[in-house]
């Protein structure tokens, strides 16, 4: 039997040109988490197609590589146009599939359009440097060159927001781009993918196989991580899947851009206004479920406030609504499937064997059986010992106390993860020292605010296990081109650098 949901998937693809057999006739099983039904059998990628789609994205390099790169953003430009027009489809698809609630839906193709945006404006820029030669009659300079095809690995918590934030930047860049969406939301790939091929069209005289989709398992990703015709590969996704592309990337000197674990905590100070504090830990450690690499997973509290901050907390926990995302106001939906409500429960009964007294954590029936929804789990732990080190991608908040805050900054940075992290407190000098060279050790630090929810302006990403990559805003686009120094002699003598002298008369 076709599911409710099922049938609205399947009435929101057709809608936006998706034919039916690529999602009802393939072996690539897709449930909703909302409800734990089939919602669609999607076609996957062929070894052999694979392989054919990679060529093709280099021969497209080829020509895209020479149309100047506000006319690539013209393209671009197009895409948030159909986003725009088409943010209500994609974000309930984006709920339908992966279980966001209906504003986070929405929020993550915000996050899209405004990244277009942001590509836009890049495509008049993309800015090289003049730098002052030595040599007399000589410029010196450092531009900028399309790096050839990106392949973009994808997680299922941001199915399509993270394609986003490297396909925008790719596309001015004057790269084509391959993407392999996780195999639990290929849906809203298709989806937006569709989407831009209605930019393409209306775009005009782009070459084909600019962008394509592989769909699969790991066995599709492997062949773009070994392909030397793939030079930059973007991954999104656990510590251990990075490890393994970027060493297999790096081995054929291809380019890494990783995007993995984060373990964020915040720091509560003496000085911090608690009620916004509340406010922004609830969002950071509940929001998505708790399934943000950014999620708020470890609260770092001062002594004196413990115990006011921590019932209050504990309060909210109690109450928070957690139910369907398409039948109810609720803020926390569905875990994306069993083995996270089973990851969930295994580090909660690792806490408790450490000490730690859980609150909530407990599953919530609100679908029956097939579906895994959680009451989000304030921890109070003894200290940061088993799990409180490990990410668990779920709505579990691990709380200890600290007194002085070079402690807490030390404990905060004990993880092997470096993605996202921020402090509480309206005191400057507390909060300074957090953002200091001796400070927080993340890739993001935030203050009075949690560490989950960045702009796209912004570098994204973090230090350690996290990868070192960084994607979205400020200058990531570097990632996405090959960078060339050029000197130039318009002189009539050989004037050599360092004072060589070659005079051969
Ligand atoms: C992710 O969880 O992979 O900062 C990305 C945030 C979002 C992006 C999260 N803008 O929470």
């Amino acid at each position: 039997m076709t599911s409710r949901i099922a049938t609205e998937v399947r009435d929101l693809l057709t809608g936006l040109g998706v034919s039916e057999t690529v999602f009802t006739s393939g072996d690539l099983v897709v449930s909703s988490p909302i409800d734990g039904t089939e919602i669609a059998r999607v076609v996957q990628t062929a070894p052999d197609a694979a392989r054919t789609t990679i060529g093709a994205a280099a021969e497209a390099f080829a020509a895209w590589r020479r149309v100047p790169a506000p006319r690539r953003g013209e393209l671009v430009r197009l895409l948030g146009e159909e986003l725009r027009a088409n943010k209500d489809v994609l974000g309930r698809l984006v709920t339908l599939e992966v279980g966001k609630v209906p504003s986070e839906g929405l929020g993550e193709v915000q996050e899209m359009i405004d990244i277009c945006d942001f590509a836009v404006g890049l495509s008049r820029q993309l800015y090289g440097l003049t730098i002052q030669s030595e040599r007399p009659d000589h410029r010196l300079t450092e531009q900028w060159h399309p790096a050839g095809v990106v392949g973009i690995i994808s997680a299922f918590n941001f199915p399509v927001a993270v394609w986003s934030w490297n396909a925008a930047l790719a596309l001015v860049c004057g790269d084509a781009i391959l993407w392999k969406p996780s195999e639990k939301a290929p849906l809203t790939a298709l989806a937006t993918h569709a989407l831009f091929e209605r930019a393409l069209a209306r775009f005009g005289d782009a070459p084909a196989g600019l962008s394509a989709l592989l769909i699969g398992g790991r066995d599709i990703g492997e062949l773009m991580v070994e392909d030397a015709r793939v030079p930059v590969v973007s991954a999104t996704g656990s510590t251990r899947m990075g490890r393994d592309v970027g060493e297999r990337v790096a081995r054929r000197f291809g380019k890494a851009i990783l995007e993995l674990g984060g373990n964020n905590a915040s720091i509560v100070t003496p000085s911090a206004d608690l009620d916004l504090t509340l406010r922004a830990v609830a969002f950071g450690a509940m929001g998505t479920a708790g399934q943000r690499c950014t999620t708020l997973r470890r609260l770092i509290v001062h002594e004196d406030l413990y115990d006011v901050l921590v019932p209050r907390l504990a309060r909210v926990y109690e109450t928070i609504a957690v139910g369907s995302p398409v039948d109810s106001e609720a803020l926390v939906g569905p875990l994306i499937d069993a083995p996270a409500f089973a990851a969930m429960q295994a580090s909660l009964d690792a806490a408790r064997a450490q000490g730690g007294i859980v609150h909530g954590g407990g599953r919530v029936d609100v679908n029956g059986e097939g579906s895994f929804y959680a009451r989000p789990a304030l921890v109070e732990m003894p200290g940061q010992v088993g799990p409180v080190k490990e990410e668990t991608f779920a709505p579990i908040l691990y709380v200890m106390k600290y007194r002085d805050l070079s402690d807490a900054i030390a404990m905060q940075n004990d993880v092997p993860q470096g993605l996202s992290s921020s402090i509480f407190g309206t005191d400057i000098r507390e909060v300074e020292q957090f953002l200091s060279a001796a400070g927080s050790d993340c890739g993001i630090a935030n203050v009075n605010m949690g560490p989950s929810g960045a702009e796209i302006g912004g570098a994204f990403g973090g230090e350690k296990e996290t990868g070192g990559g960084r994607e979205s805003g400020s200058d990531a686009w570097r990632a996405y081109m090959r960078r060339q120094t050029n000197a130039v002699n318009y002189g009539r003598t050989v004037p050599l650098a360092q004072g060589v002298k070659f005079d051969v008369g």
